[in-house]
């Protein structure tokens, strides 16, 4: 699962990517990695189901620290679009690349309206406008992608198998596509399109295929009647209001044994002796803190992860009666599945060749055995009982 932060320059996507991905301090030890400067790792929070069925857990995948199940999702801090970009505006398009590599788009916008489309300094910009942009840029881009493929696409009766696999990188599924095409009012036997088709397939291929959520950071700089405006305005999305500043304090706070901060939990306790330069930035976090319950960051990541991309948890285990692997882990590995996923598709996570052979699942928290096409549930504890060992 990658979340990626697009969006426009200067909104705070690299703040709010150093905010997601500085581990706190219990877990900071653990080999966790960031992957190259702009892609790193955050963590999705749920509450385990260790107390619920009555253990404690030891958790390999991922961290359980005060009953909260911390489960690693990957972020990518997508250059900044601009107008043009699909055309090598900017960056160049081949960050445009960067944004396809994530499930879920996360649009970085800033709610005080001081930074307009381009990145520069604004008294009130289009956040309306702004997400526009973003949107036309990468179908563009990816109806660009496709002109260039026409001559191989019209040759292809299966244009539906050509467009997957011509676009492999990218992740469609057959069954995106077929959606795609039918609200583009678009056949896709022997396609033949001009540009106006190629990208207005790539909009709804796009949308389809990809969740996306506001994130109306700067939540700091706003006031209570700004936050009302942006939401009337943008009410047919999903917006989060968010600080990355304030959750990037925070946590850097917490790492150097200023205060203690928990992400998942919010709240904070001033624990060390601040200098006088960090007691003006606990007095202005403090002051936001009095009026937020959190900085909203926490809450940014698990929306993506459990409302857009709609994942459930799901706990594979060896042991149905221990909820243990072989090693007597306890409840060792939470799985981010996409609602709907089945038994077997938990099986295919785990291992191919225990899904080749797999025989049925028990249901460890009922103690019943479910066959493959189960349907799994948030918080199902699973073994998988497979003739390969
Ligand atoms: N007040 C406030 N400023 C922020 C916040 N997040 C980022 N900024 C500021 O906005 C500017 C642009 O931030 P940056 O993360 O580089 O934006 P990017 O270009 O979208 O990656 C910097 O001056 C940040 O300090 C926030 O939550 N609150
Ligand atoms: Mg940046």
């Amino acid at each position: 699962m990658i979340l990626g932060l697009i969006g426009s320059p200067n909104k705070g996507k690299s703040t709010l990517f150093s905010a997601m991905t500085l581990a706190e301090a219990e877990i900071a030890d653990y080999p966790f990695t960031t992957i190259n400067p702009n892609l790193g790792v955050a963590y999705a929070t749920k509450r385990c189901v260790d107390a619920e069925l009555g253990t404690k857990c030891n958790p390999r995948n991922s961290y359980c620290i005060n009953g909260i199940r911390r489960i690693p999702v990957n972020v990518v801090d997508v250059a900044g679009l601009v107008p043009e970009a699909h055309a090598g505006k900017g960056m160049g398009n081949q960050f445009l690349n960067d944004i396809m590599s994530s499930d879920v788009f996360i649009q970085v916008i800033d709610s005080s309206g001081r930074t307009d489309i381009a990145g520069n300094a604004a008294v009130a910009s289009d956040p309306k406008q702004e997400i526009k942009m973003v949107k036309d840029e990468i179908s563009e881009w990816l109806g660009g992608i496709l002109l260039r493929k026409m001559p191989s696409l019209s040759k292809r009766a299966d244009g539906t198998r050509a467009l997957c696999e011509l676009l492999s990188g990218f992740r469609f599924t057959e069954e995106q596509v077929e959606r795609a095409a039918a609200k583009a009012f678009l056949g896709t036997s022997n396609i033949m399109w001009g540009r106006e088709e190629a990208v207005r397939f790539s909009t709804e291929l796009i949308n389809v295929s990809r969740p996306f959520i506001i994130a109306a950071n700067k939540d700091d700089s706003i006031t209570a009647n700004e936050k009302e405006n942006i939401t009337t305005e943008l009410s047919g999305y999903k917006v989060i209001f968010c600080s990355g500043a304030i959750e990037l304090a925070l946590r850097k706070a917490s790492k150097s044994g200023i205060l203690s901060y928990d992400p998942a939990e919010g709240g904070i306790r001033i624990s060390g002796e601040p200098t006088e330069q960090q007691k003006e930035a606990l007095a202005y976090i403090s002051r936001y803190l009095a009026s937020h319950p959190t900085t909203g960051v926490q809450g940014l990541i698990n929306e993506a992860v459990f409302s857009a991309a709609k994942c459930i948890v799901v706990y594979p285990v060896e042991n149905e009666s221990k909820y243990s692997d072989h090693f007597d882990n306890v409840l060792p590995d939470a799985i981010l599945m996409e609602e709907g996923s089945t038994a077997m598709d938990l099986a295919s996570r785990i291992h191919t060749d225990i899904a080749k052979s797999m025989l049925y699942a028990v249901d460890a928290k009922r103690k019943i055995r479910v066959t493959k096409d189960y349907r799994l549930k948030d918080g199902d504890v699973i073994k998988i009982v497979s003739a390969a060992r």
